[in-house]
C-alpha cells in the first residue's frame, strides 16, 4: 500500500524489507493509535501488521510467544501474579495459561482494535483471553505501571511493538523503574529486545538502563523467528534484588506440567528438559537461547 520507497525507509531497519505474497487483505483500518492490517499470505498463513510492521504470522507465532512467556516463568519457582504489557493478540496469554501455579494474569494493551481483530482473525491466539485468570486493561502501559501496586507481580512480560509510535516510552528509564517497583523481590522481567543483527545500539541502551535498575541479574537471550526483521528476536531477562534467579538453568521445567489440562496443546518450540537417548543427549532451547555469538558477547560484556 505504502509504495516501495516507504518500505525501505523504516527507521528500525533502513535499506531492507522482507516481503510476503498477499493472497487477500482481510482487514485494514486506522485505530486511534495505528494502522491495523490483517492479510492472508500464501506462505505464512494470516499476518498481523501494525503501522507497516509485521507483528505475527500464523506459521511462526509460536516461537516468539512460547519463548517470551516460558523463559521467565520457568526461571522462577511458582509464578502466581503475572502482567503482560501489549500482547493484545492473546498469544502470550495462551502460553502463560499453561502454568497451573498462575492465579492472576493482568494484561495492559493500548489498542482495543488489536484485541477485536485477533478475536476475529486469530482465534488460535485470542483463546488466551478466555482463561478466567485473565484481567484485561485497555490503556497505555506507561500509565498502568505508574499506578501499579508495589511488589505485586512475580513476572512482567513486555510483548510490545517496536519503539516507534505508541511503544516509544516502553524503552525508557522511568518505565523500567516502574516495572522493577511493581515486581516482588526476586521477580522477573522479560522484555522483547529486538534483533542482535540490526539493533545493537538499542539493545545496549536497554541493557545499560536495566543493569542500573535491576539489582538481581540481567541476561540476553534470542530465538529464530523467520518473519521478524533479520529472522531473529531477542529477549532481555532481568530480576530484582531478592532471591537470586539463575535464568540460564531454569528451576521450573515446563515438562512437569505434561498431562495437566493446560498442556492439551503441545509446545511447538520451547523446551526445558534435557533429553537423553542411548547415544544422544538433546540439549534445551531454554539454555541454548542464552548462548550468544561472539560479536554480541563482546558488546554486551563491554557494558
Ligand atoms: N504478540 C505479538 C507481538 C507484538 S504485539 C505488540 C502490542 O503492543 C500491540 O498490540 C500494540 O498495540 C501494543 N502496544 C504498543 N504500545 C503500547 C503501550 N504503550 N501500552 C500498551 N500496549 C502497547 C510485538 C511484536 C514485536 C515485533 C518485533 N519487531
Amino acid at each position: 500500500k505504502s509504495g516501495k520507497q516507504v518500505y525501505f525507509n523504516n527507521p528500525m531497519w533502513p535499506g531492507e524489507a522482507h516481503s510476503l505474497k498477499v493472497e487477500k487483505v482481510l482487514f485494514q483500518e486506522m485505530s486511534k493509535y495505528q494502522e491495523v492490517l490483517v492479510f492472508e499470505s500464501s506462505a505464512y498463513g494470516r499476518v498481523l501488521v501494525l503501522d507497516g510492521i509485521l507483528q505475527l504470522t500464523e506459521k511462526d507465532e509460536f516461537a516468539y510467544q512460547e519463548m517470551i512467556a516460558h523463559l521467565p516463568l520457568c526461571s522462577i519457582e511458582s509464578p502466581k501474579h503475572v502482567l503482560v504489557v501489549g500482547g493484545g493478540d492473546g498469544g502470550v496469554l495462551r502460553e502463560i495459561c499453561r502454568h497451573s501455579s498462575v492465579e492472576l494474569i493482568d494484561i495492559c494493551e493500548i489498542d482495543q482494535m488489536v484485541i477485536d481483530v485477533s478475536k476475529k482473525f486469530f482465534p488460535e491466539l485470542a483463546i488466551g483471553f478466555e482463561d478466567p485468570r485473565v484481567r484485561l486493561h485497555v490503556g497505555d502501559a506507561v500509565k498502568f505501571l505508574k499506578q501499579a501496586p508495589e511488589g505485586k507481580y512475580d513476572a512482567i512480560i513486555v510483548d510490545s511493538s517496536d519503539p516507534v509510535g505508541p511503544a516509544q516510552e516502553l524503552v525508557e528509564k522511568p518505565f523500567f523503574k516502574n516495572i522493577s517497583r511493581a515486581l516482588k523481590p526476586g521477580g522477573v522481567l522479560c522484555n522483547m529486545a529486538e534483533s542482535m543483527w540490526l539493533h545493537t545500539h538499542l539493545i545496549n541502551d536497554i541493557i545499560h538502563i536495566c543493569r542500573e535498575i535491576f539489582k538481581g541479574s540481567v541476561h540476553y537471550a534470542w530465538a529464530s523467528v523467520p518473519t521478524y526483521p533479520s529472522g531473529v528476536i531477542g529477549f532481555l531477562l532481568c530480576s530484582t534484588e531478592g532471591p537470586s534467579v539463575d535464568f540460564v538453568h531454569p528451576i521450573n521445567p515446563i515438562e512437569k506440567l505434561r498431562g495437566a489440562p493446560e498442556f492439551r496443546r503441545e509446545l511447538k518450540f520451547y523446551n526445558t528438559e534435557v533429553v537423553v537417548y542411548s547415544v544422544l543427549t538433546l540439549h534445551t532451547i531454554h539454555e541454548a537461547a542464552f548462548a550468544l555469538p561472539s560479536f554480541v558477547k563482546r558488546e554486551v560484556a563491554a557494558l
